[in-house]
């Protein structure tokens, strides 16, 4: 069976791949025929993690999943939170982390989360997966790998940042492969019940 995961984020699709069992397949928005930005007009994460969803599920037709993520920092009221990819309005990582960087400059409370709403948009049926990894944000950026805001996100319990971690370890973590585990549950579950 064949499933779209509905982002424009090539990341996204990276981190989630290695996660799929043999025989499962991903078909990207690209393989679908689409290449919009995918509307994202919701006040929370979990909003715009259905919206994009639904969106392509209507208009497209396929089954499909979405994800909306995001970093919270709770000392500074959540930023950047539901707009993490666009915070510094430009559109670029290296912009964002400047911009919270310097938000948070004499701000003593430096835990943050990553947050992931996955939303399964199936024949009828819309559920939601939520994973969380909690960490905090470092004083300057470290490490190369990764996205978004990796280099200045330290997770419990470690001594290096998302982005100073394999692609493997960064996975064992993170809030993405937690919430996508409880989605693949759900995938194997309706790839089951096709073969009865
Ligand atoms: P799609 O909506 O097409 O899926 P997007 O990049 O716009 O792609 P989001 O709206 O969900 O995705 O924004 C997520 C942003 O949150 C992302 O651009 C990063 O800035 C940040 N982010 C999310 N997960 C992250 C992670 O694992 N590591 C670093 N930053 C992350």
């Amino acid at each position: 069976m064949k499933w779209v995961f509905a982002t424009g984020n090539k990341h996204k699709v990276q981190e989630i791949r290695p996660l799929l069992p043999a025989g499962m397949e991903l078909l990207s928005l690209r393989d679908i025929g689409c290449d919009e930005d995918l509307p994202e007009t919701g006040s929370t994460i979990a909003a715009n993690s259905l919206e994009k969803a639904v969106y392509v599920r209507e208009k497209y037709g396929y089954p499909c999943f979405a994800e909306d993520s995001g970093l919270v920092v709770p000392a500074i009221d959540g930023e950047p939170g539901v707009y993490s990819a666009r915070y510094a309005g430009t559109g670029d990582a290296g912009d964002n982390i400047i911009k919270l960087l310097a938000r948070m400059r004499g701000v003593d409370d430096r835990r943050a989360y990553f947050v992931t709403v996955f939303t399964l948009a199936g024949d009828g049926s819309l559920e939601q997966f939520e994973g969380r990894a909690d960490g905090e944000i470092t004083l300057i950026p470290a490490g190369e790998g990764g996205f978004g805001y990796d280099p200045v996100f330290r997770p419990k319990g470690h001594d290096r940042t998302f982005a100073e971690m394999l692609p493997d370890e960064k996975r064992e973590i993170s809030h993405r492969s937690k919430a996508f585990a409880q989605l693949l549950i759900r995938l194997k579950s309706f790839e089951n019940s096709n073969k009865l």
